[in-house]
């Protein structure tokens, strides 16, 4: 992935696929730990995936210097105390419910103003926490808590996000949406679509894209800034 031109390499042990068993602290501890401590140790910067702050506390021990957690730093309550006094970053994702439930019935009335609104509030939480303003960065969760319409009012909508003061991350890659556009089921057969929709999110604001195909991503980009 770093030869093809990742800047940031996303170590997740726990699936948060719609309808996923949790796993013990335990196997996601021994999932991700030595992972990271095998890729920090190579200088590569790292990111976890997590929502439970004994894990966040072993990946920054082992090297992460991102904690990517898709409950924003709700789903544990030590989390803010573990990273606020840490040099960690801090990606804040917002979603709707929990993976096991979240795409039965999603509900918004402005799905825009509402996911902007809740990334605020946690924007202001980790503020008030000690964490400064340049370690946070926010993400609008696409198809976590969304409907197809939700995804692409959020995507056509990214802009406001910008607005936050913090960079904004987006994750489309392979995601269902793309196989409803497209009609296309299997998801590593999305990647013209994941592209597409990746510099859409970039020409709206977006500036981490996280991606399974580094190389293609890369290329897009590289074409997409040279006749910005
Ligand atoms: C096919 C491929 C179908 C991938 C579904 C998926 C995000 C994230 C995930 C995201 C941030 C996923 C951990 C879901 N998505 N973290 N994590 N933003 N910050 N699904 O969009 O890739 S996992």
């Amino acid at each position: 992935l770093i030869t093809d031109g990742a800047d940031i390499l996303d170590i997740g042990g726990e699936s948060s696929r719609p309808g996923a068993v949790p796993v013990s602290l335990d196997e996601e501890l021994s999932r991700v730990i030595p992972v990271i401590e095998a890729l920090a140790g190579e200088g590569a910067c790292v990111s976890v995936d997590t929502r439970h702050a004994p894990v966040m506390v072993a990946a920054m021990a082992a090297g992460a210097t991102i904690i990517n957690d898709i409950t924003a730093l709700e789903g544990d309550p030590q989390s803010l105390e573990i990273v606020a006094p840490s040099k960690a970053s801090v990606v804040l994702m917002h979603m709707q419910g929990d993976p096991r439930t979240m795409q039965e019935a999603p509900v918004y009335t402005d799905v825009v103003a509402e996911t902007g609104a809740y990334l605020l509030t946690r924007i202001r939480a980790c503020q008030q926490a000690g964490i400064a303003t340049e370690r946070i960065a926010i993400d609008p969760g696409i198809g976590f808590g969304k409907s197809q319409e939700h995804n692409l009012d959020l995507l056509r909508g990214l802009s406001a996000f910008t607005g936050l003061e913090c960079p904004v991350v987006l994750g489309v890659s392979r995601k269902s949406f793309i196989g409803r556009l497209s009609g296309e089921d299997v998801p590593d057969r999305r990647l013209a679509g994941s592209l597409a929709a990746g510099l859409a999110g970039v020409a709206r604001g977006a500036s981490i894209l996280r991606v399974h195909d580094v190389l293609e991503t890369r290329q897009a980009l590289d074409v997409w800034v040279a006749l910005k």
